[in-house]
């Protein structure tokens, strides 16, 4: 039997970060559909996110990206959102939208552009601070058309140099979190194509820096909760940038296309104990012994948070200058405290689960409202899954009784189980029909009246 009041504990205890931008006006490069009642600044923004978060209860997060969600005073964003009832998440950097950077970024063959690159960057460090953001969330376009356009490894030496920069200015419990992409804008080659390089940067870079897994930014086929399962075990995933693609970064509504990956995604997090800071691991069993059955090979054993201050400056090279990895000494196992500390539920991760998403034809609030709930379901199902069960069967290599012990978790119909937690949260049980009962949406297309709505490029 599933302890369900455990299961939803966790569930209140989950916390979901939404993108500004997915507020804003967007669309493909064919075409731009506006709609009415969009904001016009990174307040408006912070209203309509604090309408996800007042309706589903587990989003008071904003992310925002600069220069899009530029404002005179950063500190009274913060307030502003404080008083909507949610905070600002992660900064994103954008280096991808002005002339100089046709060539590249902090890859452009040119100093001067790499300088200008750097100090954005180093800008939006500058947001951290005023807003207490805690992460500076960068992905980069750079890359190349054409074979010899430019040298790929001195590219990722200019790379490394700026990171090494950035990671330098960050403060205290800030995080550096590198997200990879395949192909586009670029496509030949591109600077931070996949997890593997982005993994790199980020150990040569040091514990504050870790990787961004976004779900549409892999080949088709890719096995995305491989990469979930090792970099967890690396204590290297600092977060998602969630959305479904059918064919590339489509930037869907997660859990749109393909709610079964999500699911594996998200059960990778939940057997690390990684879902929040404290998750408890084996929630699921009937007996404490059963339940951290996981922990007798500590899969886990790196821990999944910052240190409390950056390394010194010293120790910031660029990966470049590092030596080959064979001849550096070999990652020290943690300490057999750490191992336990883990087994007891105790200090874990701060993984940042954010959406990037982009609505381009359906009502943005509802669209993330929507999406909110379909990461809650993956997440239930997710918890639901009889650890104990199914590491009995793996070990036995019973093969189909651990298939079947994770899709009779998938099959459940968790919604009847979401809608009794939000009633106990204080919510309404269908947080979209809530939303549209409510009147916000009309109040805002009647007060939104002048000014430039936000958009790509806005
Ligand atoms: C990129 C990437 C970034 C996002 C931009 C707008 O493809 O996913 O996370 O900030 O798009
Ligand atoms: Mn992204």
């Amino acid at each position: 039997m599933r302890d369900l009041t455990a299961v939803k504990d966790a569930l209140k205890h989950h916390q979901i970060e939404l993108p500004s931008w997915a507020f804003g006006n967007s669309g493909t490069r064919f075409k731009v559909f506006g709609q009415p009642s969009v904001p016009r600044n990174a307040f408006e923004k912070a209203d309509d996110a604090a309408q996800v978060h007042q309706y589903t209860g587990v989003a008071p997060a904003m992310a925002v990206h600069i220069p899009w969600d530029r404002v005179d005073d950063y500190e009274a964003l913060a307030a502003y959102a404080k008083g909507s009832g949610i905070r600002i998440g992660a900064v994103n950097a954008n280096v991808f939208q002005d002339d100089d950077y046709k060539l590249g970024s902090v890859c452009h063959p040119d100093p001067r552009v790499r300088a200008k690159a750097t100090a954005h960057l180093l800008e939006c460090v500058d947001i951290m601070d005023a807003t207490g953001s805690r992460d500076l969330k960068l992905w980069f376009a750079d890359g190349t058309n054409y074979p010899g356009q430019d040298d790929i490894a001195a590219r990722q030496d200019r790379l490394a140099e700026a990171l090494a920069a950035v990671y330098g200015r960050l403060g205290p419990g800030q995080r550096l979190l590198l997200e990879y992409k395949l192909f586009e804008p670029s496509f030949y080659t591109t600077d931070v194509p996949d997890w593997g390089a982005a993994l790199l940067h980020c150990t040569a870079l040091g514990d504050q820096a870790q990787v961004v897994v976004d779900t549409g930014h892999h080949a088709p086929g890719v096995n995305i909760e491989f990469i979930v399962a090792l970099l967890l075990k690396a204590g290297k995933l600092g977060g998602f940038d969630f959305n479904s693609r059918f064919y590339a970064d489509d930037d869907l509504m997660v859990g749109a296309a393909d709610p079964f990956q999500l699911f594996r995604i998200v059960h990778e997090v939940v057997k690390a104990g990684a879902l929040y800071p404290g998750q408890q691991l084996g929630i699921t069993a009937t007996s404490g012994s059963a339940a951290n059955e996981v922990d007798e090979k500590a899969p886990y054993g790196v821990p999944n948070v910052p240190p409390s201050a950056p390394p010194p400056a010293s120790s910031l090279a660029p990966a470049s200058s590092l030596p080959p990895s064979s001849h550096r000494p070999p990652a020290s196992p943690p300490p057999p405290s750490e191992i336990t500390a883990r087994s007891a539920g105790a200090q874990l991760p701060g993984i940042a689960f954010m959406l990037d998403q982009c609505h381009n034809i359906e009502p943005k609030i509802p669209a993330q409202i929507r999406s909110v709930m379909n990461v809650q379901e993956a997440v239930a199902k997710a918890l639901l899954v009889d650890q104990p069960a199914l590491r009995a069967a793996q070990r036995a290599g019973d093969v189909l009784a651990a298939n079947a012990a994770l899709m009779d978790a998938y099959n459940t119909d968790v919604r009847p189980l979401l809608a009794e937690l939000r009633e106990e949260m204080g919510l309404a049980p269908d947080p979209v029909a809530a939303y549209l009962a409510s009147g916000y949406a009309a109040a805002i297309v009647s007060e939104r009246v002048g000014g430039a709505a936000a958009g790509w490029g806005a």
